[in-house]
């Protein structure tokens, strides 16, 4: 709490100068990226949209599959291109979101709310050179809301109906927060908390004879803020803190109701940088340090229905801490160039408790440390009017432990029992060619890139892995055409990419000599697919975009097997080969708004754990899913919105054996207030 108190101390400083705001030095995290196949998602567009979820944004733009396993608060996974969910790395202003102990260092998107958000961009593809180890299929830029003007505080009311259906309506949603925003001639600042209690549902899936409701509590805080140090120097800080209770079940099928599993999460999430102008803007510094904080603990208690089994406690303490320092110079003609150094190291440990008779899990890893040196250059080049060569280059260093246990002759006593530190050096690229030919407003684009994965705190550590691991690495080409018409009312951008992944971490039943069951790098995948994006603007009032993504994912591993080599082909998971999202906007004036949004997910495979305990690949069925939003502004100090989710009321699945909402029911307003004009 003491941070945030400094914080609003800060905002309070600031708030004391009443002069217009200035930027001195603009802030590198929010800039555009200019290469790659991009989409960005507006602070107007996720208004209007009026989703809860940054996951419920990102699954209506192209390339992207989202994956809840339960309501909400439920851990929620991000598939890019037809990538894994370990292969997306996520940031909310420049800090890391990818949880060091989660299985496969991913981000769990399920505590990201929309609150405070004000732009989203989505890189798809390698992005290693710039962003390092584990931007393999792509990356997500997730940026909070910056202050600037005026003071201006709003409040936001929300309660809702999730799951209507004729036997059982009730209120059973409740979102609630404030913000404040402003800036002086020395600063700007912003801050903002809400506070969201959401259910309705079963975590574990209603068909199958679920009914006891699972509801999450989720509070946020956020804090961004610039002090205008001088003419070249601003200091910025930022901070989110969100902390969740959630309930769950006993995982997906039958009778897996229970009324006293919950699994609970602190994270917090902190940068400080100072951004530097020099040279009249032809040497922009960056210095930043960024930190996060993960706290997870799933607990469940015997209970009176079907649970009896005792008590169990996993608890999940993870950190990271980055230091980079990143330059942009454009002081030769012609020329973009980056050049950074990167410095992290991730933390984490895990503790299981349990009196069950059959401990299963064992997911004990005692506190472990791993780290990562970066440092990378890149330059894009326009020779030319309308043309940009990009070139990049990035060498990483991934360094953790391996114990030696070394064992005397006689095979019992230890003679050396020692830590020593296992250095894996990497290389990455990245190049692209961009043409833009002004006669017929065309852009044409076609680049290659590289990037690597190194084991999770889990592979390496926990009873499964090994630390004997090597990082996943992938190769991707990609290339795109833009094409506006009619006086750039309709744009219309088609890529195509190819990306193959080896060495991919997959846990094998099989034996390698005498270990057995772990983690190995075994895997092979390779995803090729089509990204198609229209966006129609006939007039101020209309837009109409669209997006069709067809992805064709193949997975496999080399087993030995009769004294030869088989190609033994893997199930992909969760990630349809057909998606497809259209969005209606209707903007008659200020004051009125309404829009309409439509995801089509395309048949995937999934998995169900059949008794006793084999697990078996099906298909789930596609999914129609629709929404409905509308925002009215009676006078400028207010806003009634009102929104209905899963419009015809779709019966599918994300995850198979776990819930979704049914139509839901969502209204709320806004309160604006505004000093007034001196
Ligand atoms: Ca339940
Ligand atoms: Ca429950
Ligand atoms: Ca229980």
């Amino acid at each position: 709490m003491r941070v945030f108190l400094i914080f609003f101390l800060l905002c309070h400083l600031l708030a004391a100068e009443e002069n217009p705001y200035r930027t001195v030095v603009s802030e590198q995290a929010e800039e555009t990226p200019a290469t790659g196949a991009t989409t960005v998602i507006t602070e107007k567009e996720i208004e209007k949209k009026q989703k809860g979820q940054v996951a419920d944004l990102l699954r209506e733009t192209p390339g992207i599959h989202v994956a809840t396993a339960g309501g909400a608060g439920a851990l929620t996974s991000l598939f890019i291109r037809g990538g894994k969910a370990g292969h997306a790395l996520v940031l909310l202003d420049g800090v890391r979101l990818n949880d060091p102990l989660s299985v496969e260092n991913a981000a769990d998107l399920s505590d990201i709310t929309a609150d405070a958000v004000s732009r989203i961009e989505i890189l798809r593809g390698p992005q290693a050179v710039i962003y390092g180890p584990d931007a393999m299929s792509g990356v997500v830029r997730i940026v909070t809301k910056r202050g600037g003007g005026r003071p201006a505080l709003s409040l936001t009311g929300e309660s809702g109906l999730v799951d209507l259906s004729t036997d059982h309506i009730a209120v059973n949603h409740l979102r609630t927060g404030a913000s404040l925003r402003g800036g002086t001639e020395n600063g700007d600042y912003a801050a903002a908390i809400y506070y969201r209690d959401t259910g309705g549902y079963s975590a574990a899936a209603g068909h199958d004879g679920n009914i006891e409701e699972d509801r999450s509590r989720l509070l946020t805080l956020n804090g961004r803020a610039h002090l205008f140090l001088s003419d070249h120097l601003t200091l910025g800080a930022s901070i989110r803190a969100a902390s969740a209770d959630t309930d769950l079940d006993n995982g997906p099928g039958r009778y897996r109701d229970d009324i006293n599993h919950t699994f609970e999460s602190d994270r917090l999430f902190g940068r400080v940088s100072l951004d530097g102008s020099f040279f009249d803007g032809q040497w922009l510094p960056s210095w930043s340090v960024a930190v996060s904080h993960h706290a997870c603990d799933d607990r469940n208690a015997p209970d009176g229905t079907g649970d009896e089994w005792g008590f169990s406690h996993a608890g999940f303490r993870g950190e990271t801490v980055e230091a980079s320092w990143r330059n942009d110079i454009t002081a030769l003609p012609l020329q973009r160039l980056r050049a950074g150094l990167v410095f992290n190291a991730g933390f984490g440990g895990s503790d299981h408790r349990t009196d069950r008779e059959h401990d299963i899990t064992a997911l004990d890893i005692g506190r472990k440390d791993t780290y990562g040196l970066g440092l990378y250059l890149q330059d894009i080049v326009s020779p030319v009017e309308g043309l940009d060569l990009t070139a990049g280059g990035r060498f990483d260093l991934f360094i953790h432990r391996t114990h030696d246990t070394a064992i005397d002759s006689a095979g019992s006593t230890v003679v050396a029992d020692t830590d020593r530190l296992r250095m894996l050096p990497r290389g990455t690229f990245g190049v692209e060619a961009a043409y833009r030919v002004a006669a017929t407003d065309t852009r044409l684009r076609a680049g290659a890139g590289s990037a690597f994965k190194p084991p999770s705190l889990f592979q390496l550590y926990s009873r499964y892995g090994s630390e004997f691991l090597r990082p996943e690495e992938t190769l991707a080409f990609d290339g795109g055409i833009e094409q506006r018409f009619w006086d750039r009312r309709v744009s219309l951008e088609v890529n195509g990419f190819y990306q193959e992944t080896r060495d991919l971490i997959e846990f094998s039943y099989g034996c390698d000599g005498m270990l057995c069951g772990r983690y190995r790098n075994l895997g092979w995948l390779v995803a090729r697919g089509v990204e198609a994006i229209v966006v129609i603007r006939p007039d101020e009032q209309f837009t109409i975009s669209a997006n069709y993504t067809f992805t064709d994912t193949d997975s496999w591993e080399i087993v030995s097997y009769d004294g030869g080599r088989w190609r033994d082909t893997r199930p992909v998971l969760r990630r349809p080969v057909h998606l497809a999202n259209l969005w209606a906007d209707w903007t008659p004036d200020n004051a009125f708004n309404a829009n309409f949004s439509l995801t089509v997910i395309g048949p995937r495979n999934d998995i169900e754990y059949r008794y006793p305990y084999q697990p078996a690949v099906v298909r789930l069925p596609p999914a129609v899913i629709g929404s409905l939003a509308l925002t009215v502004r009676p006078g400028p100090l207010v806003d009634l919105f009102a929104r209905l989710e899963n419009l015809f009321d779709e019966r599918y699945e994300l995850v198979r054996g776990y819930g979704t909402p049914g139509l839901s029911l969502y209204g709320g307003m806004r309160f604006h207030f505004e000093e007034a004009r001196p």
